[in-house]
């Protein structure tokens, strides 16, 4: 018997969402919300209870004292499936970081179409730290050199990864005791196969410990170069205006969605859109021009740095589709549901791949190549143009709202004292005083198991109230830009006060959008930042900060968790445990979710913890922040001790007459004037 579905308003808490679903409905179309509503999520799979490394099984460990065929313990399956997963989203990040760094090659030595260094002091500095000379050298002598160093580090054998070096000290010293400090990028993957291979690595903590080295290698490896890359070719990301949700697809427009992670290909599809023979093909065809928006990461790649607006986010990419205005819907990798080529078939839609990694059967290929960057982006976009004429009925929801992202750690560092004395240090006064509780990055995707957006946009708000300074990557940022909290008008009245002043006198949101889920090494390298600043410890783990992924489903998402959690942050996921499984009734025979968590703690100082509620997150957020402020004997945050001296405040003044308003400055009765 088929299994209920939920109403739209049940699926999502986003209203363009529900409208969709409501069209979807009429229709006939399956989506994402209702696939999983008539596929209940095996119970076995999901608690990590099945073994399918070899052919003697699957083997599914549910009884007391079972093992599978070889003898392995449920622990040790648990944990071969946890770093098997961990090792893939590693392997995304770093291959979307090699791809980069091979970019960055191809640019030093004249080979691409349409890429410029677009950020040469960043390519300086990055240089200068790994001792690359950089004085009278052009930028390209220097780009080829950097490029060499970052495509070295994935397949190195020995050593360390070099950047990792720009962790704070102590925590670098501790990778190094701990044995975890990484050695090449792909040597790490590899060796997180070969152990999970049957009959080889049986030891629960030993194969965790090898997940941690596999993740750092991502976080403070992989991730750091697509990050570091992306900067220099594209520019690093500061402040834009940007829009978000399915309204910003046009009617009377050439839609063209990018969709997907990487920006080498989107970014060239975003210059090829503003060429007039574009513009002018595009007219011919009868549209004003094209309109490009993104979805998933590639969305926050192109918002961040051009303010390209966010069609949507993870879930929303069949329902843009629905709409009926795309006339293609351009991939590359990670993230790409392969039902978009059959919903696409109900409408004219072309989905087009690009990836020389990623085809899907039934969708037009044209492969990318850097080298011909800009005349394939063309090509696509004409493609596009030509399909115009076969649109059918269209319906947009009419909604969208306004952001401000481009919350680079450059432009943080910047925006806290100007160009004459950027710093962090009054971002660190501020949680040091309590106006600001602590930080906590909420990250990470849209998962249809539960309402979409909703634990993303409730846990962000709740924090706010508390005075918690947030910063997101992600779906997690596309869900509350639609909600308008990445916008500081708006969502400042939603903050506690101390924040609110923060936020008030540096001019920012309460809400940064640090960009993409590679940009995740952005939050890393704030937290560095913040530690070497001074006052908060002398490490990432006695930072007042927690990490929280409230809607996670991606195997990136793990490895995402575990390098933060290896960098000292307590991580929070929502939804369900892929290691929650326990068959037997002994207490304490949840051993990796217990080493996970006490286990890692005792190790790393960062601990991750799976918790479906969001009010239970919330609380063990504040729990976690106000420890952490306890133990560097900062100031009990107080709810009431800000919010005096803000420009809401100042507001309030001028509105009373004078002598009452000298009054309120000064705390005394003042004679009239
Ligand atoms: Ni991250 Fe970005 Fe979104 Fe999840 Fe997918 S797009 S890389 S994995 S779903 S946040």
């Amino acid at each position: 018997m088929a299994k209920k579905r939920r109403t739209p308003q049940e699926a999502s808490i986003d209203p363009s969402t529900q409208e969709m679903l409501i069209l979807a409905d009429d229709l006939g179309i399956g989506t994402a919300f209702s696939r999983a509503d008539d596929m209940p999520p095996c119970p076995i799979g999901a608690d990590g209870m099945c073994c399918k490394i070899c052919s003697m099984g699957p083997c599914r460990i549910t009884k007391d004292g079972q093992t599978g065929v070889c003898g392995a313990t449920i622990d040790t399956i648990q944990a071969r499936n946890l770093i098997r997963a961990i090792a893939a989203g590693a392997a995304a990040h770093s291959d979307h970081g090699r791809d980069m760094a091979f970019t960055l090659k191809a640019v030093a030595n004249d080979e691409t179409e349409g890429y410029v260094i677009r950020d040469v002091a960043k390519l300086r500095t990055l240089a200068a730290l790994y001792d690359i000379p950089i004085d009278d050298r052009s930028p390209k002598e220097i780009a080829n050199d950097l490029a060499d160093l970052y495509i070295a580090q994935f397949g190195q054998q020995n050593g360390r990864v070099v950047l990792t070096k720009r962790a704070p000290e102590k925590r670098q010293k501790l990778w190094e005791k701990q044995g975890v400090m990484p050695r090449g990028v792909d040597r790490e993957v590899v060796e997180a196969l070969h152990r999970t291979h049957i009959g080889d690595d049986q030891d629960y903590e030993h194969i965790m410990h090898h997940a941690v080295r596999t993740a750092i290698g991502d976080g403070w490896g992989g991730s750091l170069i697509a990050t570091d890359v992306s900067d220099i070719l594209f520019g690093t990301p500061a402040p834009v205006l940007g829009q978000a949700n399915l309204g910003v697809l046009k009617e009377d427009y050439v839609n063209v969605v990018v969709h997907g992670h990487e920006p080498t290909l989107s970014e060239m599809i975003v210059a090829a859109s503003q060429t007039p023979e574009i513009i002018e093909y595009a007219k011919e065809a009868g549209a004003k021009g094209v309109q490009l928006s993104g979805i998933c990461c590639t969305a926050n790649e192109i918002l961040m740095r051009q303010g390209i607006p966010a069609a949507g986010n993870f879930l929303q990419q069949e329902l843009a589709i629905l709409t009926g205005a795309v006339e293609a819907m351009v991939v590359d990798v990670q993230c790409i549901m392969q039902a978009l080529v059959g919903l696409a078939d109900n409408f004219h839609t072309e989905i087009i791949t690009t990836s020389k990694k990623v085809k899907i059967r039934g969708a037009t290929h044209i492969q990318f190549d850097e080298h011909k960057a800009l005349t394939i982006a063309k090509d696509i976009l004409r493609h596009a143009i030509d399909n115009f004429k076969n649109r059918g009925k269209v319906q947009i929801p009419d909604m969208r709202t306004d952001l401000v992202p481009g919350f680079s750690h450059e432009y943080i560092n910047y925006m806290l004292g100007g160009s004459y004395r950027a710093s962090f240090r009054p971002l660190n006064d501020a949680i040091m005083s309590g106006r600001i509780r602590g930080v906590a990055a909420i990250v990470g995707c849209n998962n249809p198991r539960s309402q979409h957006d909703h634990l993303h946009t409730y846990v962000t708000k709740e924090l706010l109230k508390q005075d918690v300074l947030i910063v997101e990557t992600g779906c997690s940022s596309i869900a509350c830009a639609k909600e308008g909290l990445l916008l500081g008008e708006a969502g400042l009245d939603r903050v506690g006060p101390g924040l609110r002043e923060i936020c008030e006198t540096i001019g920012i949101p309460p809400v940064l959008h640090m960009g993409s889920c590679v940009d995740n090494s952005r939050i890393l390298t704030v937290l560095t930042q913040v530690v070497e600043e001074g006052g908060l410890g002398d490490d990432i783990d006695q930072v007042p900060a927690v990490g929280l992924a409230p809607e996670w489903m991606s195997e990136k998402a793990l490895s995402i968790g575990t390098y933060c959690i290896a960098s000292g942050a307590y991580v929070i996921f929502g939804g369900s445990s892929p290691v929650s499984g326990k068959p037997t009734r002994v207490p304490d025979s949840d051993l990796v979710t217990q080493f996970l968590s006490k286990g890692w703690e005792e190790l790393y100082g960062g601990k991750l913890e799976f918790i479906p509620d969001p009010d239970e997150m919330i609380k063990a957020t504040l729990e976690h922040i106000d420890k952490k402020r306890a133990d560097l004997g900062l100031p009990e945050y107080d709810p009431d001790r800000f919010g005096e001296s803000g420009d809401a405040r100042m507001l309030e003044l001028e509105a009373l007459p004078l002598t009452e308003r000298k009054e309120a400055i000064y705390g005394l009765p003042v004679a009239g004037d």
